[in-house]
């Protein structure tokens, strides 16, 4: 298996933290892509993931995953005994949940202040900012206890 990485990225950070957790690393080949060169905004990433974002994880049968939680699921389900997702059906709702509030509240609401209310990437991959909705998303009530007081 190959991740599409960017190795301080928060998104990338949650697979590590389940590639560790579910003791796969060894079986996983990191390819890094800049994304302050913009290469994640190229057609050749793009094919892979549409939304050019990182991380991607590409199965050895060409498949891409894009998004987080849906690699982690993916991780976590090849052993046949899930231990981050949810076993029983109330475990997988109830961690459903609060794994898309952490999305929702907290690392959506950063990182729409950190494309919109600061230099985010840099003009050449930053081509539409918007620093009103990036300041918004600091003090917003869904994400703002807790981005409001890291800004
Ligand atoms: N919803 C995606 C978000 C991923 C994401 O935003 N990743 C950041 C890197 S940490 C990214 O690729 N940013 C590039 C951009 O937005 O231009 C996920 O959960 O994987």
């Amino acid at each position: 298996m190959k991740i599409y990485d960017w190795p301080t990225g928060p998104y990338p950070a949650r697979v590590r933290i389940a590639l560790a957790e579910k003791n796969l690393r060894s079986r996983v080949q990191f390819v890094t892509v800049d994304l302050y060169k913009g290469e994640h905004k190229q057609p050749n990433f793009l094919a892979k993931n549409y939304s050019g974002t990182l991380p991607v994880l590409e199965l050895d049968d060409g498949t891409f995953i894009g998004e987080c939680t849906a690699i982690t699921e993916y991780l976590d389900a090849l052993d046949g005994a899930p231990t981050l997702t949810g076993r029983t059906p109330r475990e997988k709702g109830v961690i459903h949940m609060m794994s898309k509030r952490a999305e929702i509240e907290l690392l959506d609401a950063i990182s729409v202040y950190f494309h919109h209310a600061t230099p985010g990437l840099g003009p050449h991959v930053e081509i539409y900012q918007n620093a009103e909705w990036g300041a918004v998303s600091a003090i917003r009530p869904s994400g703002g206890c807790t981005t409001s007081t890291a800004f």
